[in-house]
């Protein structure tokens, strides 16, 4: 095993002071010219640059001259030149190679995506491209000369010359290698411009294939949404004359900040009303969004090692959240946010693959780019936030630009310009950062004289490689409901930081009900007795809408749970939610998010919390009762409700609009369990945009009836690859348990199943491990048929191998059968020769 340990790291010992690079281009023999400037830290330190046995050295001099070949070694993954042909002064490193980007199935590096040149450098791309100091703390400012017969050249920082079949840039910002970025290819653009707070004025474009500019605009609008709202909430401006956004088809994520051009996978970029939903529309506008903050927290500021890698994410991904809250509705998005997070992250953290958001040790660094660092990582600074008050954030932010501008920082840099700005001790805070595990946090009340009090205790399970898991220190924010339902405390933070510890409040005059961690303000899983009428109490009372939202998820959970053991249950949500579909006072996104059911895979976390083996195929009966009742009781209320929904005039994708659509989508979704998908049947051939389409659609395939419109969109979509994506995944997806696995082996041997193109192999593997009783099928086809594609990837591109093996990550929580299935699937692919470093770690970690 190749681990890395963080108590490993030693700086690098030389400084580079700049580095030139000039590429030839062509798809099969790509040659790339590198010098760089070396000035020694240290005596007597051999050069060792990371760099892939996949590149051809063709020369290599020191200061114009060759070094004697004894002094100049490679293995698999590093070049070194000894200590003994180095200079001790300054010198300069000039090496020549040769690179194949045709055969780049892995998109790690510098490849080629339909006939276009294009890279992906984050984490350790560069290494694939020539031989470097491919590490974040290496920060130097790069000039590059790219020559080739596209007509679009693009690199970072400013352009210096363009010329047909030549172009030079220079990024004058320092950065590490993985933020570099060449794009190169048949493009087009559409071009807007936006003048910073200071003057300056910044040229934006977003580059698309030929034809694709119809479905661009909305990402540039969400671009100059992002930089405008960088000013006024942080402060932060734009510091290069151009800002490039492409789009590519073959990307391993989603999107990726390198300094000035800005790489994005074309599901991010494009869309309009017929092809994209409501969701992708929300999606563009946050990841663009998000790269774009990274020009602050990521780039300015960079990681000083990948363990540190939570320090960019965490921070830019909250600073997204914070971003759509302001651009929609703040108590949706948080609720979206917490559910993810509890459907991802409490996942992770609830089994095999648990890590705390700042590792100490990894074998493969590609592996934890996951919801623990990002989201997670996000929480942990929203807890951050709350301790330390709207006023002490924003001071502490300022300081850390201010002090680590141009540096390759740490967590521990961190939190010690929040102890710095507020004074606070964060010694306890940290072990958010150190510490992996979701803390369970159980309350207890006591009633008596006018007094209440709320007895806490936290507790977090050992996860791999931690026992022990000192107490914690959380923000609970609580606030008191009279009987009446008027509130008689606001909100109000309690900072706990012992294992166990009471809270009271006085002078109460009756016995309030609590309304607890409002707003989700830690990421725990609260446990607290209470019955089912207060749960409906708090959902028709409370005064914050994340306490409001999260009361009617529990008593849908517990009618669910009992369901799901064969318990007759659910009336008392039944009349709850019917008060709420009537509430036409609330937010129609607010009435949909507590209209959608919790999902199987969430029940089943929630079953297995209590200790009880979920039973796939149990929970998804119980579900789909439970839908039925809600539909048969409110049949009324509910057409009356599809009706009033329905947004009139040409679609727009504005939060309004969107929310009535989500609303009248939710309620489509349970009326379509009893009017035999008659509803959405006349939906799908009326809707003129794809969010009410593809919710038809579901519909129809739950109830048989999906042929006609899936044969329709064929017709319609088959050569647009983001809507047949859709097409896809949506299957598999919605597939009646027993046939799941066959329609996805039907769909994979297609000639358009592109499985080498990430997007369309998440698609279809995705869509398959999404529908839980059809993965989780007692005769282990859904693991088979995973396992089998998921080598075959692996021989192509690890990193997506290795992403979707998570559809495994639960495997433990189920009965013997299964469990028997799963880890033979997983001994199956960690027995393969020749796996990959990314997937015999994921697959060694879940079998551990
Ligand atoms: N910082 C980027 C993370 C990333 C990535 C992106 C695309 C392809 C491969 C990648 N590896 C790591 C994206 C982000 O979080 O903003
Ligand atoms: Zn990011």
């Amino acid at each position: 095993a190749n681990e890395q340990f963080l108590a490993d790291y030693r700086p690098y010992p030389f400084d580079l002071k700049q580095v030139a690079l000039e590429f030839d281009l062509a798809p099969a023999a790509t040659r790339v010219l590198a010098a760089l400037d070396f000035q020694p830290r240290e005596s007597g330190a051999d050069l060792v640059l990371d760099g892939g046995k996949q590149i051809k050295l063709l020369s290599l001099t020191i200061d114009g001259a060759v070094p004697d070949a004894a002094h100049v070694s490679r293995d698999d993954e590093t070049l070194t030149i000894a200590a003994a042909a180095l200079p001790s002064g300054p010198f300069r490193l000039e090496t020549e190679v040769q690179i194949d980007p045709s055969a780049n199935t892995a998109f790690e590096g510098l490849y080629l995506s339909g006939g276009m040149f294009c890279t992906q450098c984050e984490a350790e791309g560069f290494r694939h491209i020539t031989f470097y100091p491919d590490r974040p703390d290496v920060m130097t400012t790069f000039r590059v000369l790219v020559r080739s017969d596209q007509p679009v050249l693009l690199s970072n920082g400013n352009p210096v010359r363009q010329e047909p079949g030549l172009a030079e840039w220079h990024d004058p910002w320092p950065k590490p290698s993985y933020l570099f970025a060449l794009v190169a290819g048949d493009l087009v653009a559409v071009s807007d411009h936006f003048t910073t707070r200071s003057g300056r004025d910044v040229a934006l474009n977003v580059w698309v294939r030929p034809g694709d500019q119809d479905r661009a605009g909305f990402a540039m609008e969400s671009l100059i949404k992002s930089m405008k709202w960088d000013e006024d909430a942080y402060g932060r401006e734009y510091d290069l004359d151009v800002f490039n956004i492409v789009a590519v088809d073959d990307f391993n994520m989603g999107a990726m900040e390198n300094k000035g051009l800005n790489i994005f996978n074309s599901k991010l970029v494009l869309a309009s009303p017929d092809t994209a939903t409501d969701a992708d529309y929300e999606r563009i506008e946050s990841v663009i969004a998000h790269e774009y903050f990274h020009n602050w927290t990521g780039n300015r500021i960079t990681c000083r090692d990948w363990f540190q890698l939570c320090l960019k994410e965490g921070l830019t991904v909250f600073r997204d959240q914070q971003f759509t809250a302001d651009m929609r509705s703040a108590a949706v998005k948080r609720i979206s946010d917490v559910q993810s997070l509890r459907a991802r992250q409490f996942r992770e953290d609830q089994g095999p693959l648990a890590h705390p958001p700042r590792p100490d040790h990894y074998e493969e660094i590609n592996n934890f780019y996951t919801a623990t660092v990002y989201e997670k990582g996000a929480e942990v600074i929203g807890m951050l936030k709350r301790l330390v008050g709207d006023d002490g954030y924003r001071k502490s932010l300022d300081l850390y630009f201010q002090r680590h501008d141009g540096d390759a920082a740490t967590i521990e840099d961190w939190l010690q310009v929040f102890e710095d700005a507020t004074g606070r001790d964060l010694t306890q805070f940290k072990r958010w950062y150190t510490d992996a595990g979701t803390p369970r946090l159980k309350m207890a009340e006591d009633w008596g004289d006018g007094r209440l009090t709320l007895r806490f205790t936290q507790n977090t399970p050992p996860t791999p490689g931690q026992p022990d898991k000192p107490a914690r220190v959380i923000p609970i924010s609580v606030g008191l409901i009279g009987p009446n339902g008027d509130e008689v405390l606001p909100s109000q933070i309690l900072e706990m930081t012992e294992a166990s510890q009471s809270f009271s409040f006085d002078g109460l005059g009756a016995r309030p009900v609590v309304s607890a961690l409002r707003g989700f303000s830690a990421p725990v899983i609260l446990e607290r007795e209470i019955d089912d009428a207060t749960r409906a109490f708090l959902l028709a009372h409370d005064s914050d809408p994340f306490a409001r939202w999260e009361a009617g998820r529990d008593l849908a959970l517990s009618a669910l749970l009992q369901l799901a053991q064969g318990n007759m249950a659910g009336d008392d949500y039944i009349a709850a939610i019917g008060q709420l579909i009537a509430d036409e006072n609330a937010d129609p996104a607010f009435r949909a998010l507590c209209l959608n059911l919790p999902s199987e895979e969430e029940i089943a976390t929630r079953l297995s919390a209590r200790g009880v083996v979920p039973d796939p195929d149990a929970i998804h009966a119980a579900r789909t009762d439970l839908a039925r009742r809600i539909a048969e009781t409110h049949e009324a209320l509910l057409s009356n409700l599809y009706r009033l929904m329905a947004v009139p005039g040409a679609y727009s994708p504005d939060a309004d609009a969107a929310a009535r659509r989500s609303l009248r989508i939710a309620v489509l979704g349970l009326l379509s369990r009893i009017d035999g998908g008659d509803r959405a049947e006349v939906l799908f051939g009326t809707a003129g945009n794809m969010t009410e389409r593809m919710a038809a659609l579901v519909c129809l395939i739950r109830r048989g009836r999906g042929q006609t419109a899936l044969r329709l969109l064929e017709e319609e979509f088959g050569d647009n690859r983001l809507v047949m994506d859709k097409w896809f995944m949506i299957q598999p997806m919605v597939a009646p348990v027993a046939e799941s696995v066959q329609i996805a082996q039907t769909l994979a041997k297609r000639k358009d199943f592109d499985w080498k193109n990430p997007n369309r192999f998440r698609a279809l593997l995705g869509g398959l491990a999404a529908n839980h009783a059809g993965f989780h099928r007692a005769d282990g086809a859904g693991y088979a048929f995973t396992a089998d594609w998921l080598m075959k990837m692996d021989r192509a591109n690890p990193q997506i191998a290795a992403r979707m093996s998570t559809a495994f990550e639960t495997w433990t929580r189920y009965d013997a059968g299964r469990r028997e299935k799963a880890l033979a699937a997983l001994q199956r692919m960690a027995a393969m020769e020749g796996i990959s470093r990314n997937l015999r770690e994921m697959v060694s970690r879940m079998i551990a």
